[in-house]
């Protein structure tokens, strides 16, 4: 209840912040986009981790106002990038399944980007199966709403949960990510070598890009590239970074 309250001030007084993890073209090592991703660092009670207060602002009724404060900052971060010649190619933004529950999700995003002059392909949606699985009935209609103005979707976490291979035929997907769980142990475990491989063909069958996260070392990258990942996020790369951070990430990388 007192974090509750906590978290409601932190989204009104931009207490928030967003970080942005490199995803990275396999191929060459250049930059494929980043995915945004909050902090939250109290005066008194110091850095709370999202794993605590993502869950909570959906228990709370607050992540309707969470997403809408990280749709802004990422846009204008975005909107500052280009001003500034900084070549970031796009910018992934989480979103809950909640969020699909509000009548106006589609134009608070439109609103977004033209308030900032970006363009739909600028940013990418995460999803995590918790949106498919809802059967709220505007869950759908939104989803397609929002992709009828151009805006990609990406599934998140994929393979894990509940996840089917169903939802990709129901769902206007463009990009498919390979939940980190399969990678930790990727190069030594024939198991999990053997799904990210089923995963990989899934998303060349249906034209997706697929992004393999929880990369952290070479070993799991060479198996990646050997069956023909294109692209790579992870600590071997880059820890989510701050604007700043990343700006000088980018002025040494290829
Ligand atoms: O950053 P980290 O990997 O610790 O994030 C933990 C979890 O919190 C992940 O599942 C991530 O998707 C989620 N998360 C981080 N930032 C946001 C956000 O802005 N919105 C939503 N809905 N989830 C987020
Ligand atoms: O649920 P989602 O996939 O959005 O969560 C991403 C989370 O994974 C973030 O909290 C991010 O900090 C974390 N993360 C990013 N790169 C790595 C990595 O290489 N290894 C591990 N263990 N976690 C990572
Ligand atoms: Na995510
Ligand atoms: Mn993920």
């Amino acid at each position: 209840q007192k974090l509750e309250r906590a978290l409601q001030e932190a989204i009104e007084t931009n207490q928030l912040n967003l970080v942005y993890q490199p995803q990275v073209n396999i191929d060459d090592g250049s930059l494929y986009g980043v995915e945004a991703l909050a902090r939250w660092q109290h005066p008194e009670l110091g850095f709370v981790s999202p794993g605590e207060f993502i869950p909570l602002a959906e228990e709370s009724g607050l992540i309707g106002r969470l997403t809408q404060w990280a749709l802004t900052t990422a846009c204008q971060q975005m909107a500052q990038w280009r001003a500034n010649q900084v070549a970031v190619p796009v910018v992934s933004i989480n979103l809950s399944p909640d969020n699909f529950h509000s009548r106006d999700l589609c134009q608070t995003i439109l609103a977004e980007l033209s308030a900032f002059n970006l363009q739909p392909s600028d940013i990418l949606l995460e999803l995590t199966e918790g949106v498919l699985l809802d059967t709220n009935p505007n869950t759908m209609k939104t989803l397609h709403e929002i992709h009828s103005h151009g805006i990609g979707f990406s599934l998140d976490d994929f393979g894990t949960g509940y996840s089917s291979l169903s939802y990709l035929r129901q769902l206007p997907i463009k990009e498919l990510k390979l939940d980190k769980s399969f990678v930790k142990d990727l190069e030594l475990s024939k198991t999990d070598q053997a799904l990210s491989h089923a995963v990989i063909q899934i998303g060349q069958s249906l034209n997706l890009k697929v992004v393999a996260e929880g990369v952290e070392n070479q070993a799991q990258l060479a198996v990646l590239r050997e069956q023909g990942y294109p692209i790579a996020q992870g600590y071997l790369f880059a820890r989510p970074l701050a604007p700043a951070e990343l700006e000088a990430w980018l002025e040494r990388s290829p």
